[in-house]
């Protein structure tokens, strides 16, 4: 081999990942989710903040921030007005995603419900997607009694997730109605318990697919599974060696993503494990989770030890051919007036 041929597929891999990772925070509840996440950790990331409310945009500790549709808006919010934050969002559109679309894989973050993240998120993960980045929307779903006791929020909501649905794809719907599971802790506490189980899937996502794997599962086998799978969602779990079963029914029973599974979904079932994690041990969680599944027409496998892994086993799945409207049909109807 020549001495700089080395140097030069380094640079080659480099140029084929592209640029970092980017989160980017769509109106108020998905900057401060943004926030929260840089203060987990997440090395190489990069974040953008996006509002059309200034106020709150200058109280986001973000390095990059956007105000959009300050001509119409003026800088004050949108006030739920999902209309207007789409036409103001057509000056700034192209702007934006080329300012985040460098990037390979870019999870955008919003709560659904207010104008500014509900007009934003099909948005711009359309235009990221038309581009061929990876964009992982993450929408925050409204509790029932907001949806209940808001027509203008649930509009917003079902209008959002509608698009979405539709356009497929990789779609992290986080229910705030199962954050009941943590009723007894302080609102900030539970955000931040949120925000810490996301932390988790987007660092085991990232994981999976930018270092090389003994199975090759990688950002292209991932993107051709997704254009295969309409609407998919993301499971993650972890456990002592000792219970591979138990790992493919936490995650998905102790999930804090909304999803509904249809009768054939695809799968794509990555293991990681220290250097004690046998082909016996994997084989058995690829195993469970295509029982656990209803045997999936496609699943693809990988697998990948980690010395600091130790007597830890890690799943993440990428589960597709979710129903049709699953995470709309979460949310409640609502209650008719009385007679
Ligand atoms: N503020 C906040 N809201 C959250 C959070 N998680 C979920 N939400 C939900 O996010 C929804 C949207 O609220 P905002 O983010 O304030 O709305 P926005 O996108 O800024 O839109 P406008 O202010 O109407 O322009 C709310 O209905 C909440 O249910 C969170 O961490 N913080
Ligand atoms: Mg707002």
């Amino acid at each position: 081999m020549r001495p700089d041929l080395g140097d030069e597929l380094a640079g080659l891999a480099a140029r084929a990942r592209g640029d970092p990772i980017t989160l980017v925070g769509l109106g108020g509840a998905g900057c401060e989710a943004v926030h929260d996440l840089l203060r987990l950790e997440l090395p190489g990331v990069r974040a953008v903040a996006i509002n059309t409310d200034a106020t709150h945009l200058s109280h986001v500790d973000v390095e990059e921030r956007i105000l959009i549709g300050q001509r119409t808006l003026k800088g004050r919010g949108s006030g739920g007005d999902r209309e207007q934050v789409r036409a103001g969002a057509e000056e700034a559109r192209e702007e934006i995603v080329r300012r985040i679309g460098s990037s390979e894989i870019v999870f955008l973050l919003a709560g659904l419900g207010g104008g500014t993240g509900s007009a934003l998120l099909p948005l711009l993960t359309r235009d990221l997607r038309a581009r061929g980045t990876l964009a992982v929307p993450v929408a925050f779903l409204p509790f029932h009694i907001e949806l209940e006791s808001n027509p203008d929020r649930r509009s917003n909501a079902l209008g959002a997730l509608a698009e979405l649905e539709e356009m497929g794809g990789l779609l992290l719907a986080l229910s705030n109605e199962k954050l009941r599971r943590f009723e007894s802790l302080p609102m900030p506490r539970v955000l931040q318990a949120r925000n810490a189980y996301l932390h988790g899937l987007v660092e085991s996502l990232v994981d999976m697919v930018e270092h090389p794997s003994q199975l090759n599962v990688d950002l292209a086998s991932l993107k051709s599974h997704l254009a295969q799978s309409g609407v998919s969602t993301l499971l993650l779990s972890e456990e002592h060696i000792s219970e591979p079963e138990r790992l493919v029914h936490t995650a998905l029973t102790e999930t804090l993503l909304d999803f509904e599974l249809s009768e054939s979904p695809s799968a794509l079932v990555h293991v990681d494990g220290g250097s004690n994690l046998t082909l016996g041990t994997v084989d058995r969680v690829w195993r469970a989770m295509r029982r656990r599944l209803g045997e999936p027409r496609r699943m693809l496998v990988g697998t990948r030890t980690h010395p600091e892994f130790r007597n830890v086993v890690r799943l993440t799945a990428v589960v597709g051919g979710l129903r049709p409207r699953s995470v709309r049909d979460a949310l409640v109807p609502l209650r008719s007036p009385p007679a």
